[in-house]
């Protein structure tokens, strides 16, 4: 028999329980049936007047074991042991420090006193699972911290610090940072006498007549197409409408079990074991021993080069910037400080956090400074000549050892590192604008590149606080590649048909931040345009040749005001018309599925291209670049798990009907009813 996570201490008549379960507390099994057992043992034991809950390791109870979701309950269930300690005749101390999370925060709530370290957070992130509290958490945290604060913390998700937690009645008391164990005794010695014992389940919920009504509108926008907010929200509005706490869990015990059988908390739990398998290299051990990243160097002070510098600053590791004239440096420097001070104008960073960073940047024209970079990003044109050149003169002063990375999104990696010495130092790191926010990085694996450098770029994405993807070499990588069938039917459905608005419509109402037209003119309909407007050989062809390039001309595939809010394009649907003409097409009607195959399942047969290639290390990694790099909604889980969801027999006869070549690996997994891999 394996040993328990549980142990416990007596420390005069204060019995304390500690779970030792790493790496973080997850509330298995082992950990609540041990807790259940030493709670049995203090209340009958007559010497015991009081019990502290405390963990060892990095955190307080991060919440309930989400591997044990799809396996069959084990008793005591979660909810019934936070009902049993909540029952105790002898008070109970939740002693917390790193993250009480989700069932974590719960099990404090079912304690009578809770103290933390100032640099505890503590918060139900549930809905990020696609979830609500569902031990009891959705009536106790209004009863304790009342209805405003019980709304943010489940329907948004996000923790807060012991402080805040502190003020909003969630904390009875704050510890000191390096002696929460000691405080905790005495405060269990303080509250040991004290009856009645002070129970959440029992107290009143402070009525907040329009709260629910203001946090809804407030919030529409940002829950658009999720599930699981308006659970937690209907939950306290439950709590608040004055139901008893008895009515209020049956109705908890009720959303949750909906939710969790329901596809999109399915797909949520996907992302969060899929991004936290993306940062693991198959055949690159766990403990390679990693190079040190001291000081980066960035080829390029442009949008690109910029954001990159930021990401590194920020995370406080130096940077040093090179261009090739003083005014670009100049307008690159200015640019960065600029994003500074609007994060800081938000009240996101202090001013002296501004500071610091700037003056972690050397900025300069001599490409030799980066001689003394351990990590060197080159962010500058996309064209295969300048960047060999780059490399070339890389080769020549870099000091041996050191990463020599491209931010490419296209180009071959391999063709890059032929012109050095040192291939197994060079590596693709692929950025997704802006830079400094987009949480995906593309880390590009050439033929050559050394395993300790994969796994100290994997390292340093971490530190930078990026979601970093492994992908082989390929054109367009994992995420531009499977963008290009995306974009060349929908151009093509134009033609056949469709208009920009149906199409971005079925696009943003499946979920998408926007459709493939939208995109095109945020992101110039003039990129990779020939600049012939005399040479006219597709509808982008035929914008560009009238300036209409999107947004900056405050014209493309839709007309902009000054506010630049969009509007649907006359003159679009008379080139569109022209075209047609042109061609011979005679515009048919365009079904909404048909659109959904010819746009959507073109990408994931693409990526299970990619996959068979062996360019993507598994499907999982596929969803994460979809939902990091380009928004895909996270409640449908990344293109290739949404494939399974929508039936992968279904996305076969979809993309024969409409006449693609259908992917051997895809065409094998829906035949067998199997996953794609
Ligand atoms: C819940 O509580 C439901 C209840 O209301 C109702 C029940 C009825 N379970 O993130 P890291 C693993 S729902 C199982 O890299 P960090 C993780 O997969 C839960 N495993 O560390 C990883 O494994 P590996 C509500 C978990 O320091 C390892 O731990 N709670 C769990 O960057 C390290 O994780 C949450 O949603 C778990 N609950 O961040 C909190 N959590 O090494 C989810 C982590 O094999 N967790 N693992 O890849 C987190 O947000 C972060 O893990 C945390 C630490 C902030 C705690």
């Amino acid at each position: 028999m394996t040993a328990s996570p549980i142990r416990t201490e007596r420390h005069d008549d204060i019995l304390v329980i500690i779970s030792d379960n790493p790496p973080v507390n997850a509330l298995g099994a082992a950990v609540r049936q041990g807790i259940e057992a030493a709670i049995k043992d203090g209340v009958a034991d007559a010497s015991v007047a009081a019990m502290v809950i405390r963990c060892d390791g990095r955190t307080f109870f991060a919440g309930a074991d989400i591997t044990e979701f799809t396996k069959p309950p084990v008793s005591p269930l979660l909810p019934e042991l936070v009902d049993m300690i909540e029952a105790s005749t002898k008070p109970v101390v939740a002693a917390i420090h790193g993250t009480a999370l989700g069932g974590g925060c719960e099990v404090t709530l079912g304690c009578h006193y809770r103290i933390a370290v100032p640099s505890a957070k503590i918060g139900t992130p549930e809905v990020k699972l696609g979830l609500l509290p569902g031990a009891g958490g959705t009536q106790r945290l209004p009863r304790v911290a009342g209805v405003r604060v019980a709304l943010e913390l489940t329907a948004k998700g996000d923790p807060i610090p012991a402080k805040k937690a502190h003020e909003a009645g969630l904390i009875d008391r704050i510890a000191g940072e390096d002696s929460l164990v000691a405080d905790a005794l005495a405060f269990a010695n303080e509250i040991k006498d004290i009856r009645p014992i002070p129970r959440a389940s029992e107290k009143a919920v402070t009525a907040d007549p329009d709260a629910v009504e203001a946090f809804r509108k407030e919030n529409a926008r940002r829950f658009r197409g999720f599930e699981a907010p308006a659970a937690n929200i209907a939950c306290i509005e439950k709590a608040a409408s004055g139901a008893t706490f008895a009515d209020g869990i049956a109705f908890e015990r009720q959303e949750f079990m909906r939710l969790m059988m329901g596809v999109q908390s399915a797909a949520q739990r996907h992302i969060f074991f899929a991004e936290r398998q993306a940062s693991k290299i198959d055949d690159v051990p766990a403990d390679t021993a990693l190079r040190p990243i001291r000081r980066v160097g960035v080829i390029g002070a442009g949008t690109m080069g910029g954001g990159i510098a930021m990401n590194f600053l920020t995370a406080g590791i130096p940077v040093t910037i090179v261009e090739m004239q003083a005014d670009a440096l100049e307008r690159g420097t200015g640019t960065i400080r600029k994003n500074y001070e609007a994060t800081a104008a938000k009240g996101r960073m202090k001013p002296e956090q501004v500071d610091a960073a700037m003056a972690a940047l050397t900025p300069t024209l001599a490409f030799d400074d980066l001689a003394e970079c351990d990590l060197i990003i080159e962010a500058v044109y996309e064209e295969m000549s300048v960047k060999k050149d780059i490399f070339t003169r890389l080769d020549a002063i870099a000091k041996p050892g050191a990463i020599l990375a491209s931010n490419t999104s296209y180009l071959d990696i391999d063709e890059i590192a032929a012109v050095t010495s040192r291939p197994q130092d060079v590596v693709g790191m692929h950025f997704f604008s802006p830079a400094n926010v987009m949480k995906l990085l593309e880390v590009v694996r050439g033929a050559k590149t050394a395993g300790d450098v994969l796994a100290t770029v994997m390292d340093v994405a971490k530190k930078i606080r990026k979601v970093a993807v492994v992908a082989g070499v390929t054109y367009g990588f994992i995420g531009n590649r499977m963008l290009m069938p995306r974009q060349v039917e929908a151009t093509k459905l134009l033609l056949e048909g469709a208009t920009p608005e149906q199409i971005d419509r079925v696009h943003v109402g499946f979920g998408m931040p926007m459709g493939p037209f939208q995109m095109a003119d945020l992101a110039g309909v003039d990129i990779g345009w020939h600049r012939d407007p005399s040479r006219i050989e597709n509808i982008r062809d035929a914008l560009a040749a009238e300036n209409r390039w999107g947004q900056k001309t405050k014209a493309g595939f839709y007309d902009y005001d000054e506010k630049r809010t969009p509007s649907n394009s006359a003159r679009v649907a008379e080139i569109i018309d022209q075209f047609r003409a042109k061609e011979g097409v005679t515009p048919r009607e365009i079904g909404d599925d048909e659109i959904v195959a010819r746009t959507l399942y073109t990408m994931v047969n693409e990526g299970a291209l990619i996959l068979e290639e062996g360019k993507a290390q598994r499907a999982s990694d596929i969803d994460v670049v979809w939902i990091y790099g380009y928004g895909w909604p996270v409640y449908r889980g990344g293109p290739m798990f949404w494939a399974q969801t929508e039936g992968l027999k279904k996305v076969v006869a979809g993309l024969e009907q409409y006449g693609f070549p259908v992917a051997r690996s895809l065409k094998e997994a829906a035949a067998t009813g199997g996953q794609i891999r």
